[in-house]
């Protein structure tokens, strides 16, 4: 059988600015996904990277008195260095300053100019010059002619341009829409994409003229590449798909591009278009979450509030990698609304979840194991008077687990492998091995008991693994078990625990004193 590729990609980042909580957020998301998908042996390509060109970082570097390269060396380094630091398993770091992407760009560019679908124009429109953004007298209007980011005024501009025929592909995108249902998720935000797709597309101009950091276009190096057209392309050019040797092509179409809300339009209006245009298939899914806000205030440079590395190197500290891992997947904007970054809530969330329920749930049955058993995994031989169909619960809660993991419902599928854990400690509760321990005839039935305990929880771990990597290898460790390096499918199967097998005793998430953000 051949092996399914998963390709998942973060938006690339801008390099002048730091990292903070939302891209660090975004690439956590894409990473759990990849690492799930490995988990299901699926052949996997996560993709993150930088946006190092357009006129914010030549002013920036202006500034500084360093050049836009030095600049975007800089910072791209700092994005670099977040992927180890928050253990994100990226295949690939792609920068839009790379002579590769860059040579690619020029090359799809000028398919583009000969199929007719970019052209030399007069443009006349509305300009936001902080986000290098064109709006229309419609949108301009509902804009009340300010920025939405900055809340400057927009400026009346006009400028011969290289234009994309967006408007030619109308019917094309209202078709893709209507056909599939799920290109954009949540729904809400794919509804908030038709409802502006509907008031009809115009042609979108692609090169600048005011500023020189960016790709020129082919054949006219006085006009320089739009700093987003150039962006979107880093999804097929971190490929190769304009270069001859098209062997890592296999991963496209990308199974999901995850974006934040604000940059839904460019992912999926313009960029469908311009790969309808390059004959080239389409991403399946466009998954656009929405944003943190810091203790229920949006975060601005004026409020000086991002929660940027420093501030999550705290968390790191006091709660553990993971717990802020497990923080960001269960508690973040996946959906429709905005989540609040609370420190409270934070403590909160590590206390009930991973603290009283997976810390609890590993230490109660590995100390059971090594009290009664001297830490040798018991036979499951025993008659148990409990009706718990362990081998059900469990492949039940892996084919959820593993089912949202696919459709991008990550909160789910912790949720489903959380369930495991929950019936676990009910179990022990409703059994009550503690007393069996007391009666010698009821060895068999108390070794019974933690048998179906701790194979649960080697079950569950394997789900939680993407999730939360460094204390499921700590428990797996203690279980003296190996996280399989691929395809966990056999793994899932009940029964893995050897009887008989060393274990240790774990305590995977100590009690905390509170951290403020002081
Ligand atoms: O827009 N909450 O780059 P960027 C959650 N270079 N996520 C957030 C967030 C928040 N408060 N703030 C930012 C760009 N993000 C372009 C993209 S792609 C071809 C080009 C995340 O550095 C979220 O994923 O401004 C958002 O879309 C991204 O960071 C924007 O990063």
């Amino acid at each position: 059988m051949t092996q399914e590729t998963r390709y998942i990609t973060t938006p690339i980042y801008y390099v002048n600015d730091k990292p903070h909580i939302g891209h660090v957020y975004t690439t956590t998301l894409c990473d759990v996904y990849a690492r799930a998908m490995r988990n299901f042996g699926h052949d996997v390509f996560f993709l993150t990277g930088t946006d190092e060109h357009g006129v914010k970082v030549e002013e920036s570097a202006q500034k500084r008195g360093i050049t836009p390269q030095a600049l975007a060396d800089e910072n791209a380094a700092v994005f670099q260095s977040i992927m180890e630091m928050f253990s994100l398993t990226n295949d690939a770091f792609i920068r839009t300053t790379d002579p590769k992407h860059e040579s690619q760009v020029q090359t799809l560019v000028s398919g583009l100019l000969a199929s007719g679908d970019v052209y030399l124009g007069d443009f006349e429109g509305w300009y936001d010059s902080g986000q290098e953004e064109y709006h229309t007298e419609n949108s301009a209007r509902e804009l009340d002619y300010k920025s939405p980011i900055s809340g400057k005024p927009l400026v009346r501009a006009t400028e011969k341009n290289y234009y994309f025929r967006l408007s030619a592909y109308q019917k094309k995108l209202e078709k893709l829409f209507a056909d599939h249902p799920d290109f954009v998720r949540p729904s809400s935000r794919r509804n908030e994409v038709l409802g502006r797709l509907r008031e009809g597309l115009q042609d979108v101009p692609i090169s600048r003229t005011n500023f020189s950091w960016g790709i020129p276009m082919p054949d006219d190096p006085e006009h320089v590449i739009y700093v987003w057209i150039d962006a979107l392309f880093n999804y097929i050019t971190a490929l190769d798909l304009g270069e001859e040797d098209k062997t890592l092509g296999k991963y496209w179409p990308a199974n999901y591009h995850v974006v934040g809300k604000e940059i839904l339009w460019f992912h999926a209006v313009i960029w469908p278009a311009i790969l309808m245009a390059l004959d080239l298939p389409l991403p399946k899914c466009i998954y656009a979450h929405s944003f943190w806000i810091s203790e229920g205030r949006k975060m601005s440079k004026s409020l000086g509030n991002f929660i940027d590395l420093k501030e999550i190197d705290k968390y790191i500290d006091v709660y553990s990698m993971d717990a802020w891992r497990f923080y960001l997947v269960t508690q973040g904007p996946l959906g429709a609304t905005d989540a609040d970054f609370a420190a409270a809530k934070f403590h909160d969330v590590y206390n009930a979840h991973l603290v009283n329920t997976v810390g609890n749930c590993a230490s109660r049955v590995t100390a059971m194991i090594e009290k009664y058993f001297d830490g040798a995994v018991p036979a499951d031989n025993g008659e148990i008077f409990a009706e718990t169909d362990w081998k059900s619960i469990c492949s039940k809660a892996a084919a959820c687990s593993q089912s949202a993991m696919e459709t991008f419902s990550l909160q789910e599928a912790v949720e489903c492998a959380m369930s495991i854990v929950r019936q676990v400690d009910l179990f022990i509760n409703t059994t009550a091995p503690f007393k069996l321990a007391k009666d010698e005839t009821k060895q068999e039935e108390l070794g019974a008991i933690l048998y179906q305990c701790i194979e649960a929880l080697r079950i569950s771990s394997i789900l939680l693994h993407p999730v939360i990597p460094v204390k499921m290898d700590e428990l797996h460790n203690a279980l003296n078990v190996e996280m399989p390096k691929q395809n966990t499918s056999t793994a899932l199967e009940w029964g893995g625990m050897e009887p008989g097998t060393t274990i240790q005793k774990v305590a995977l998430f100590p009690r905390v004193e509170f951290a403020t953000s002081e």
